[in-house]
């Protein structure tokens, strides 16, 4: 295997991918073709494609393999499928598409995604105002630092650089997003456990991210930043070079969006973001470009939740994703689940959460109704 890019470039160039890489690749893709697996690697990895991809490399030096492992590795994936870096959305596009196609709603190859646009502030209610079913709310969106490869290809020096900026442009919020960063290198395990428990951190623990190559050097250039109290929170490296996090107890919506709406235009100012022109801003996982927006209430649906695949379904009709309660690939604990809107991709910012603020509505008026 290539020891290092300049070895890479030495051995194969940059036209094609390094023949001992493609040789695990092939290995493990007929492997994998035995493999029972529900994902959409499993569905739209054909033998064609296969072949007609294996050997082509990003100027990253990303493959084929640094896109798929983790599927191969995890066949109870849901996608199977992590870019390496924005160019595989675009070498690989004949995979890509496919699955961002069928994740989010239908985005077909010829549809563009539409300008950001966040819309008013005091547009959004709380969703819960008596306090009945709503324990927490929060909304998230994602973002890459333009001229960076994701995880799978970052060096120990970039995850430092990204840290770098990203602290720098976060240390000037201004008003109540005023705060302070913390490296998880400087944390003690301890106080990490303490703070993901709070849904407040992430650790390194997911096995998906793990085949995926994106815990490499860790902690180097990895922490988070938070106001005073904690109720705008930024991620630094972790399955993205930046998840900005606005979240409360309660259902108070419109208060938690017009926070990431304030600081996204802030942080705007400050960094450059990739940005492809058909897919919207770019992550390292297709579930979450255009948008990058994953808006969720911890709510309790004692009702509905008796019969799960019911509500499941109307979750689906709804565009509603449900999770555990300790997020996702987790349970629910005490009958607390995490819904949140499920596209992120072909609907403006201001869609999205009005697309999850009426889906949530909807359970709410359900549940009350039996
Ligand atoms: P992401 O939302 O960043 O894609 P996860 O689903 O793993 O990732 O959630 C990350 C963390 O945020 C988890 O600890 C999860 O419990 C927490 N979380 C998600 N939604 C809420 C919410 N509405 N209230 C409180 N914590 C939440
Ligand atoms: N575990 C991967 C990720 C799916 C979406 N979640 C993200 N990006 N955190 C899977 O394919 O199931």
């Amino acid at each position: 295997m290539p020891c290092n890019r300049k070895c890479e470039l030495e051995c194969c160039g940059k036209n094609h991918a390094h023949p001992a890489k493609v040789r695990q690749l092939e290995c493990k893709f007929k492997k994998f073709q035995f493999a029972t697996s529900d994902s959409l690697l499993k569905k739209y990895l054909t033998s064609k494609l296969f072949e007609e991809l294996k050997w082509k490399k990003t100027n990253y030096l990303m493959t084929l393999l640094d896109c798929v492992l983790t599927g191969f590795e995890n066949p109870d994936s849901s996608m199977g499928v992590y870019a390496g870096c924005p160019e595989c959305y675009d070498l690989f596009g004949d995979l890509f598409d496919e699955l961002i196609r069928e994740y989010h709603g239908d985005f077909k190859k010829s549809a563009v995604h539409p300008p950001m646009d966040w819309g008013e502030p005091g547009q959004l209610q709380d969703l819960d105002p008596e306090g009945k079913y709503i324990i927490s709310t929060r909304v998230r969106t994602a973002r890459s630092l333009k001229g960076y490869p994701f995880n799978p290809g970052l060096s120990y020096e970039e995850y430092l650089e990204i840290e770098e900026k990203i602290v720098n442009a976060v240390t000037e919020l201004t008003d109540d997003l005023k705060g302070q960063y913390v490296g998880l290198r400087d944390m003690t395990p301890d106080e990490i456990d303490l703070m993901v428990d709070s849904h407040v951190l992430y650790k390194e623990s997911d096995r998906f991210l793990n085949a995926a190559n994106a815990y490499r050097y860790w902690p180097a250039g990895r922490g988070y930043f938070y106001n005073e109290d904690k109720t705008f929170i930024v991620w630094v490296n972790e399955e993205d070079h930046m998840r900005v996090i606005s979240m409360q107890e309660g259902g108070n919506l419109g208060e938690i969006y017009d926070r990431l709406a304030k600081a996204i235009q802030q942080l705007d100012e400050k960094l450059e973001f990739e940005r492809h022109e058909r897919l919207g801003f770019l992550s390292m996982c297709p579930t979450n470009v255009g948008t990058g927006i994953r808006a969720s209430v911890h709510i309790k649906l004692p009702n509905l939740a008796e019969d799960m695949g019911s509500l499941e379904k109307i979750a689906e009709e709804l565009h509603l994703q449900i999770r555990g309660s300790g997020g996702e690939h987790t349970a629910s604990v005490g009958g607390i689940l995490d819904v949140s809107n499920k596209r992120r991709l072909g609907l403006t910012e201001r869609e999205v959460i009005q697309e999850m603020n009426d889906g949530v509505l909807e359970l709410i008026r359900l549940e009350g109704s039996k």
